[in-house]
C-alpha cells in the first residue's frame, strides 16, 4: 500500500521507483526515487501495533523541529515532509506513513567497524540531547509508555514464564535462569532511576540512526518515532549494547560476541564530547550500568518474545528469539568481565 501513501504526497506513476531500505524490527522503510528529477525520499510505515498513537510522534517531531530552528539554526534535523493536504502523516488503508526528504551526500553504516565510528555516533547522539536541552521535557510526548522501564519488561517476562508456550519455557531453562541471576540489575535501577534526570532521548541509539558524510564524520541521527522523555542511560546503552561487539545480536556463534575496549572509550568519549557540561557527576558514574541495562533489558524483551510465540518481533528460523536473547545474555556477560578501568 506503499503507493496509496505517496500520492498523499503528489509521487505516482512510472516515475516513481521505491525499494525497502534498511533492517528494522519493528517499522517498514522504503527508499523511493524519482526518476525524472533524482530526488530520493524515506517513506517509513509506522508499526501500529507497537505505537499505538501515530499523532504523538508527529507532535514531538513538529515541537522539536520548532525549537531546533530558533535556537540551533545549523543543527540539521530531518523532519518528515507535509502532505499535499498540510498533514504530518499520511493514511493509506489504516496505516500511517512518514516521508522523509534524503539528505544528500550522506550514508548510514550498519556495524561500527572503527572506533572512530563509534565516536563519532555518540558524539550525535549526545549532541542530539544537548540541543534539546533547552525545551520543557514534559512537553514531548510518551509515543511508547513505559518503552525502557525495566521493572515493567521484568513483570512481562515472569508473566511469559507463567502464561507462556509451555514447551518454550521448558526448553529456555537455562537462559532462564541466567536472567533470574541478575535480577538485581533491574532493582539497581529502581534506586539509582531517582537521580537521573529526564532527558529527550532517542532510545535507538544504534548506529544505522545516524547519518554520515563522505569524509566519515557524524552529521545528524534519524529515525526519532522513540524520542520522548527518558534517561542518558537509554541511548549511552544502547549504543553499548550494539557498538561494543563486532558481531550483532543476531550472531549465532556466541564466541564471537565480545568487547572491544576501543569501542566502550570511544562512546564514552564521544558521548561526553557533547554531554559533559549537562550530565551530573551522579550520572557519569553511570556508564558502565547503561551498558548492563539495556543489554540486560534487551535479553529479557527477547526471550519473553521466544515464550509468547515471537508475537513481538517475529521470527525467521525456529529459536530465532532464544538466539537473540542467548547472544544478548552472552554480551552481558561480556560486559560484566570487562574492567572499564
Ligand atoms: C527494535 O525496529 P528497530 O530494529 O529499530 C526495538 C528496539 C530494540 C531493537 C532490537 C520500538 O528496534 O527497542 O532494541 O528492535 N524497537 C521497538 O533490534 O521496540
Ligand atoms: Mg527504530
Amino acid at each position: 500500500m506503499t503507493n496509496q501513501a505517496l500520492v498523499h504526497y503528489g509521487l505516482f506513476g512510472e516515475d516513481i521507483h521505491t525499494e525497502p531500505l534498511g533492517s528494522g524490527l519493528i517499522n517498514k522503510t522504503w527508499r523511493v526515487a524519482k526518476k525524472s528529477t533524482g530526488e530520493q525520499f524515506v517513506l517509513q510505515q509506522i508499526n501500529r501495533f507497537v505505537f499505538l498513537n501515530p499523532e504523538d510522534i508527529a507532535f514531538n517531531i513538529l515541537l522539536l523541529a520548532g525549537h531546533l530552528k530558533e535556537t540551533h539554526p545549523d543543527y540539521l534535523f530531518v523532519a518528515a515532509l507535509k502532505t499535499l493536504e498540510g498533514q504530518e502523516l499520511a493514511y493509506a488503508d489504516g496505516e500511517a506513513y512518514r516521508l522523509f526528504p534524503f539528505v544528500n551526500g550522506s550514508h548510514t553504516i550498519d556495524a561500527a567497524q572503527d572506533a572512530s565510528q563509534a565516536y563519532q555516533a555518540a558524539k550525535q547522539f549526545g549532541r542530539f540531547t544537548r540541543n534539546c536541552s533547552g525545551i520543557d521535557v514534559f512537553q514531548l510526548r510518551t509515543t511508547i509508555p513505559d518503552f525502557h522501564n525495566l521493572s515493567l519488561r521484568i513483570e512481562q517476562f515472569e508473566k511469559a514464564l507463567i502464561q507462556g508456550n509451555k514447551e518454550r519455557v521448558r526448553q529456555s531453562r537455562e537462559m532462564i535462569l541466567f536472567l533470574q541471576q541478575h535480577i538485581q540489575i533491574a532493582g539497581e535501577f529502581e534506586f539509582e532511576k531517582t537521580d537521573l534526570r529526564i532527558r529527550c532521548t532517542h532510545h535507538d541509539s544504534k548506529i544505522s540512526n545516524v547519518l554520515f558524510d563522505e569524509q566519515g564524520n557524524g552529521i545528524c541521527v534519524i529515525d526519532l518515532d522513540t524520542v520522548m522523555p527518558g534517561y542518558f542511560i537509554s541511548d549511552v546503552g544502547d549504543m553499548m549494547r550494539t557498538y561494543l561487539s563486532p558481531v550483532n545480536e543476531e550472531e549465532k556463534d556466541f564466541s564471537r560476541v565480545r568487547v572491544r575496549p576501543e569501542f566502550y572509550r570511544a562512546i564514552v568519549d564521544g558521548y561526553l564530547s557533547e554531554m559533559n557540561g549537562e550530565l551530573t557527576d551522579f550520572e557519569k558514574s553511570y556508564f558502565h550500568f547503561a551498558g548492563k541495562f539495556m543489554i540486560y533489558m534487551q535479553a529479557l524483551r527477547f526471550l519473553t518474545d521466544h515464550l509468547n510465540d515471537d508475537r513481538y518481533y517475529g521470527s525467521r528460523y525456529e529459536g530465532h528469539n532464544l538466539v537473540r536473547a542467548g547472544n544478548q545474555a552472552t554480551l552481558l556477560q561480556r560486559l560484566l568481565e570487562f574492567d572499564p578501568g
